[in-house]
């Protein structure tokens, strides 16, 4: 029941901004893995679909600030 997910993040300038959603996506519950690639402006994310969507995943990166599209 493990899901990779991908999300399209816009706004993140620095790696610090890239650490700061890395960080938080890895507290949310279900989460198993995630990586933010500033280069790239997307996460991969490895969650557990039992605990946690896609969606909220996005909605997670939001509440910090900035923007989050799902992609696969
Ligand atoms: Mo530094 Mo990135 O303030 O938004 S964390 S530019």
């Amino acid at each position: 029941n493990i899901l990779v997910c991908r999300l399209h993040i816009k706004g993140m300038t620095c790696t610090s901004c890239a650490s700061t959603v890395e960080s938080l996506l890895q507290v949310v519950p279900g989460v198993q893995r995630a990586s933010v690639a500033l280069a790239t402006e997307e996460a991969e994310i490895c969650y557990d679909r039992r605990i946690v969507t896609a969606s909220q995943l996005t909605h997670a990166v939001e509440e910090t600030g900035f923007e989050a599209i799902l992609i696969t």
